[in-house]
């Protein structure tokens, strides 16, 4: 089968292209850059060294023999999005290819208009591509966790059933998300469904929690398959992050009283569930939401991992409890319905303290390329004026 992989230069994308071609499948992979023109441009690094995408693909083949083949384009621009369809014929794409960070969309206005014109938009092109180029393409879309928010009842898997003035019907779960960048995943569903019921595509939408991990099977392989470790303000998840802040000493950044709960997800399950979801593929137009989390946890208890942990290794793990820059509850119910992708054969690997030590050791072995100024958050929800200021500050030094 073939597999378009769109966003394959990313942390999750080059992963997955690897793992895809490791299990037979003809992969091609698309991606503009963005993400490695953002880092150029404000000087941001992965604590991990990574090769450029040609290196990587080329370093591939040197050791298995297969092949991945590079687009470079763009999924805003529908040309090169369109020659890319054309030139491949994809039966499966894997969306992964927009701007994926919450505090990067609440910046400014700037910002925020970007992460919407490139992933809406951007995945507004993918649509009409399949539709207009390769109309039995099954499109996997990454969406996430944070589009639901923190309701307080069970968050089902995408839908739910109403009673309403003696009427039922089965809807779309509510979503509350918590930024411009989760709220553009709800649009990017809400366009995906559409396409399905009128054109009869078929669609897989991934709820996908925070994805934790420094590696797969096929990146840990060889240095130069090495995918990207973010742990900045911007693009860094808190869990990276904690590992780096114990690495050096700094005391780990809870935002607020600590009471946040988000799902996870480890990247070597990410990788197979997206496999679990190109075997099974939906009927022409059905448009599947699947929950893509194992375990959740509150900021509080993955600090507490990873002081534990930190401990254990002779660090002296502090935690500070910083004034909480974003709007969020800190204090709520959570409980996921995430049956879908077990039932299809995922076997969870889930967090234990070997994968926190793992990261921990990795923070410790790159040290020196940690860069301390990256690590107090510099953007305020409440405050965007005056945070665009210490951003390009911050940026500048
Ligand atoms: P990433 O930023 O590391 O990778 C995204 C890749 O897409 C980058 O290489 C970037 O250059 C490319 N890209 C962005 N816009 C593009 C465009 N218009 N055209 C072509 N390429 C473009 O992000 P990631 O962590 O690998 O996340 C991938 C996807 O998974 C995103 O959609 C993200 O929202 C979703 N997701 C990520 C996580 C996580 O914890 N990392 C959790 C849930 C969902
Ligand atoms: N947080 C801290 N300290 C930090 C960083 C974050 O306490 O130093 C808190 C945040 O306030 C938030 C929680 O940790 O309550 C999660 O933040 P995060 O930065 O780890 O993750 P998030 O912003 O939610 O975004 C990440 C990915 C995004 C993906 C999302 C999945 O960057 O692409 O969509 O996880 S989910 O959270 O399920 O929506």
């Amino acid at each position: 089968m073939r597999i378009l992989v769109l966003g394959g230069d990313g942390y999750l994308g080059w992963p997955q292209a690897l793992y895809l071609s490791k299990q037979g499948y003809d992969v091609a992979v698309l991606d503009n850059q963005a993400r490695r023109q953002f880092d150029l441009k404000h000087g941001f690094d992965s604590l991990v060294p990574i090769k450029m995408l040609h290196r990587r693909t080329e370093r591939w083949t040197e050791l298995t023999g297969k092949t991945i083949r590079i687009y470079n384009g763009d999924t805003v621009n529908f040309e090169s999005l369109a020659a890319a369809f054309s030139d491949f014929q994809p039966e499966a794409v894997v969306h992964f290819a927009e701007q994926r960070a919450a505090p990067y969309s609440m910046i400014d206005r700037e910002h925020a208009f970007y992460t919407q014109y490139n992933n809406v938009l951007g995945t507004l092109n993918v649509l009409y591509a399949i539709k207009e180029i390769t109309p039995d393409c099954h499109l996997v879309k990454l969406g996430t966790m944070g589009e639901y928010g923190t309701p307080n009842i069970d968050i089902e898997e995408g839908f739910i059933e109403i009673k309403h003035n003696g009427r039922t019907d089965v809807l779309p779960f509510p979503k509350q998300p918590g930024s411009f960048y989760h709220l553009s995943k709800v649009h990017d569903s809400h366009n995906i469904q559409f396409a399905c019921k009128i054109w009869g595509l078929r669609s897989t939408d991934l709820n996908q929690g925070i994805v934790y991990g420094a590696d797969t099977y096929e990146t840990a392989l060889d240095p130069e398959l090495a995918t990207r470790f973010d742990y900045d303000q911007i693009y860094g998840t808190a869990l990276n992050r904690f590992c780096i802040q114990a690495a050096v000493g700094y005391p780990l950044t809870v935002y607020g009283s600590g009471g946040q709960t988000r799902g996870y997800i480890n990247i070597k399950d990410t990788v197979r569930c997206i496999e679990l979801a190109i075997e099974s593929q939906p009927q022409a137009g059905e448009f599947r939401v699947f929950n893509q989390i194992t375990e959740w946890f509150s900021i509080n208890d993955i600090a507490e991992k990873v002081t534990r942990v930190g401990s254990k290794l002779g660090l002296n793990v502090q935690s500070n409890h910083l004034p909480n820059p974003r709007v969020e509850a800190e204090d709520h119910y959570y409980n996921v319905v995430h049956t879908k992708l077990l039932d299809l054969g995922l076997q969870p690997h889930l967090l234990d303290d070997a994968e926190i030590e793992y990261m921990i050791k990795i923070a410790l072995e790159n040290r020196d390329r940690i860069d301390r100024r990256m690590i107090l958050p510099t953007v305020n929800w409440r405050d965007a004026e005056n945070d665009v200021k210490r951003v390009e500050e911050q940026f500048a030094n």
